[in-house]
């Protein structure tokens, strides 16, 4: 009798190995259309411009001019690194000729950058931050990319991008990519959140975890304790809660994309308030924390300014910045329950005096 023939390689891990970026939005899209292609192409070109920076940021020790600042100053205020021009340019760079979108806007950039020719065949923006916490790059700790696809409503004559002036709830996919000790990207396009690490020896982005779920309640809070005098009042009161009670272990990175990709894989919370001189905090609404709060509402988790759902925020400016707590659901309840408690002490004030 003839033994039946073994096949040479397990047909699952092949298929693990064959699951890149393009191929699973084409499987996630369920369709062949032009629009399922052309996002499936926008992911493989975000897939490529992470490619890049990861190439660079691997070597950046040992090249002339790849770290330290430029010495110029963006339009947030703060300090521009050499890293944060070439990520930023290395964006425009893989979406120029790309028939893809028609506008980027970034961090980096005051106003949206225009494709002409991609107008109006390229009917979506890509919002981006393109080396989120860069303070973390002189000293090869991790840093991350941010994104996010919007459809484009309308031509802007001045610059301001009026049409992007609308709610997270808009965005066709987001993600971020993790430069960490190995480069990972997440996305979603509203069809669950899906994880892939970048094989270097195939070049390719492949599929590493599917459908992730955030746990509903996780041990890690994740905030800079350094303003904490800075803060109100409420936000103290959840500290020295988590102070007092077992359970919890602080985690902070510097850099959001790694401090958000735990509490993904492990649970808890990250929060980045506003401050009493600065309510609006520090992190961009459009290109940080809307696209972070499609990823984590779409694990199950939870994204708020503290009294509204991030995803529900309309901005009112580009460079927008908004208070941020972000992660289990059961933890971001909690941070609130001390917002709202204060928020009801002083209603019960005003209505006694
Ligand atoms: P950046 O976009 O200029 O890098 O700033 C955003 C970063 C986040 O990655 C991080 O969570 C935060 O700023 C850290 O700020 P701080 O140093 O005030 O704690
Ligand atoms: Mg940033």
């Amino acid at each position: 009798m003839v033994a039946e023939a073994k096949p040479i390689v397990e047909e699952h891990t092949l298929d693990r190995d064959c699951t890149t970026l393009s191929r699973h939005v084409l499987q996630q899209m369920q369709s062949f259309s032009a629009d399922a292609q052309d996002l499936s192409a926008l992911m493989g070109r975000i897939g490529l411009a992470a490619k890049l920076i990861a190439r660079r940021l691997s070597r950046a020790g040992l090249m002339e001019n790849a770290l330290g600042f430029t010495g110029d100053v963006n339009v947030q205020g703060e300090s521009v690194k050499k890293m944060d021009v070439y990520a930023n340019e290395v964006f425009i760079a893989v979406f120029k000729q790309s028939g893809l979108v028609c506008r980027l806007a970034s961090e980096e950039m005051e106003r949206p950058y225009y494709i002409p020719e991609n107008c109006p065949i390229g009917r979506h923006t890509l919002v981006y931050d393109p080396l989120d916490g860069s303070s973390n790059v002189d000293i090869d700790l991790n840093v991350g990319s941010i994104f996010a696809i919007r459809q484009q409503e309308g031509m802007d004559e001045d610059g301001t991008a009026q049409d992007l002036l609308q709610p997270g709830r808009k965005q066709i996919a987001a993600g971020y990519v993790l430069y960490g000790p190995s480069t990972m990207l997440v996305y979603t396009i509203g069809k669950g959140v899906h994880a892939f690490t970048l094989d270097p020896s195939l070049g390719e982005f492949i599929l590493s975890a599917e459908n992730i779920r955030i746990p509903e309640h996780g041990p890690v809070y994740s905030a800079n304790e350094g303003n904490f005098w800075q803060w109100e009042e409420p936000i103290r009161d959840y500290i020295r809660y988590v102070h007092r009670h077992e359970g919890y272990t602080a985690r902070y990175s510097g850099a959001l994309v790694g401090d958000i990709h735990r509490i993904l894989m492990q649970g808890g919370v990250f929060l980045y308030p506003g401050t009493v001189k600065k309510p609006e905090g520090k992190l961009r609404l459009l290109y940080e924390s809307a696209p972070l709060a499609f990823v984590i509402e779409q694990a199950g988790g939870r994204a708020s300014t503290g009294t509204q759902e991030i995803m529900d925020v309309i901005p009112d400016r580009l460079h927008q910045r908004t208070p941020l707590i972000i992660g289990s659901p059961d933890n971001v309840a909690l941070v609130e329950s001390f917002i709202q408690e204060r928020q009801r002490e002083a209603a019960d004030l005003a209505i006694k005096t």
